[in-house]
């Protein structure tokens, strides 16, 4: 298949702190909510991950020998402030700065998160993003990083995936701390997380740091199961209530009309209410008329029908086909089509839904300014045989993508660059290790690295679309 991307389109690989690091305890990094959550499930452990701490050299030379122009690289929070807040921790603050020189010395641009699932221990504990201490330790730990790294990064991130956050939280109970279908403190945790995007985004703009500003959504499209009319009430919910809602705090700066009766309907029907203060409504405003660039998730899209019943939901952690159940009371229930593919993990394979999404924004957020595809890329059970890894079904999935963008950018629609999840093989929140995505392989008892079939395909594709 050919793609015919835009010269100067940006071919990024995609990270996050926790997932890559390791060293959860090496000089000075203070407890994450996460550490004690895995320990306690006995699962997996976040250590060594891809020992990104110490092999970041590495994966930036090959970034570079492969064609990789940028990187996302989240900031652990707690390397430089252990507690989230008060004293900072230099060991820390000096490993980024070299993280971020040696990327610039690889021609890799890093693009930063400063939150990406890992909220410090103490935070955590005190009720995460659900206590508005949470915001302020927000605001100052990022003005602290704008101006610490600001000479060294010029593309921030706030959050990642604050829907992944709540409902990983409080509603599907596979993220600390564990607990089942509270939609209430979801919806006001996605809240207050909007709140503190646009409390960082105006203080961004107030100092008038250099650079650009936005932050990173999960975005799925939902579609009638069975293409029945009927269907089409839990469409509009799960759309709304995982897509509209936040991106109308980003874009309208308030949650319009149409959002709020989903929202209020759902909070009735599991019997809770939101919280929003004026003086927040007046951030999301002001934050709405700055942000500089959304960043979009895509891995899948979900076919759906109502459901009034008990909320039941199976998180296939474990790469078992066919497990994963997902009945949330008075939303929607996901039906699987047989005809339509899924990964190992009950992912639905999808990429019109990638380009119905980016559709949907321009229409509904016209003041949009650009998108970034900031995550995108298949889960597999990778393997190693004669030293090489064969993975043919990683370079279909992202080819299916990326043409689906090459449409989008056809349509007029602004999307400026694509970040592979992920750069390396590395550790999965939820499910471990035998969920690999890199575009490098990663032996996780020896740290070597190896190019996987994909890293050649994306350094031809990448060097072709600059010299087109
Ligand atoms: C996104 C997260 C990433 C990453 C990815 C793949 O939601 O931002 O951190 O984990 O999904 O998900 P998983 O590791 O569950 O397969």
């Amino acid at each position: 298949m050919t793609l015919l991307l835009p010269k100067e389109f940006i071919f990024g690989g995609a990270t996050a702190a926790y997932q890559v690091e390791g060293a959860t305890t090496e000089d000075g990094k203070g407890p994450v909510c996460w550490d004690v959550f895995l320990k306690e499930q006995d699962r997996f452990s976040p250590d060594p991950a891809s020992d990104f701490y110490h092999e970041y050299p590495t994966d930036l030379a090959l970034s570079k020998k492969y064609g990789v122009d940028a990187i996302r690289i989240s900031i652990a929070w707690t390397r430089i402030f252990p507690n989230g807040t008060g004293k900072i921790n230099e060991k820390g603050v000096a490993y980024y700065h070299a993280l971020f020189d040696e990327c610039l010395k690889n021609d890799v641009q890093p693009y930063v998160t400063l939150h990406h699932f890992d909220t410090p221990l103490v935070l955590h504990q005190n009720g995460d993003w659900l206590n508005s201490k949470t915001v302020d330790a927000f605001v100052d730990y990022a003005d602290y990083c704008f101006a610490e790294f600001g000479h060294q990064v010029k593309k921030w991130i706030t959050i990642n995936e604050p829907a992944s956050i709540a409902f990983g939280q409080y509603v599907v109970g596979n993220f600390p701390p564990n607990i089942q279908y509270d939609l209430e403190k979801a919806i006001q945790s996605m809240h207050n997380q909007m709140v503190a995007h646009a409390k960082v985004v105006n203080l961004f703009k107030e100092k008038d740091y250099p650079g650009e500003i936005g932050i990173v959504h999960i975005l799925e499209s939902y579609y009638p199961a069975e293409d029945a009319v009927e269907n089409l009430a839990a469409v509009n919910a799960c759309n709304v209530l995982y897509n509209q809602f936040m991106l109308d705090a980003i874009y309208k700066g308030y949650y319009d009309d149409d959002t709020m009766f989903v929202i209020n309907k759902v909070l009735e029907q599991n019997q809770g209410k939101l919280e929003i203060k004026a003086t927040e409504l007046a951030a999301l405003a002001k934050a709405a008329k700055q942000i500089d660039f959304l960043g979009l998730n895509y891995y899948q899209s979900h076919f759906v029908r109502p459901f009034l019943g008990e909320s039941y939901i199976h998180h296939n952690g474990t790469g078992e086909k066919g497990t994963a159940v997902f009945q949330l009371k008075g939303v929607g229930e996901r039906i699987y089509n047989p005809n339509i593919p899924k990964t190992d993990w009950d992912w639905v394979i999808y990429p019109k839904g990638l380009y119905d999404m980016m559709l949907y924004i321009k229409n509904r957020y016209p003041n949009y300014q650009k998108i970034y595809i900031t995550e995108n890329g298949l889960g597999d059970k990778d393997q190693v045989i004669s030293g090489k890894v064969s993975d043919q079904a990683r370079i279909d999935y992202v080819t299916a993508h990326l043409k689906a963008i090459e449409e989008a950018i056809q349509s007029g629609i602004r999307v400026k660059g694509y970040f592979i999840w992920s750069l390396q093989d590395m550790f999965s929140w939820t499910n471990g290790y035998n969920k690999r995505y890199g575009l490098f392989y990663v032996d996780f008892d020896t740290q070597e690295r190896i190019p996987k079939k994909s890293a050649a395909w994306w350094k031809k594709l990448s060097e072709k679309t600059k010299n087109s």
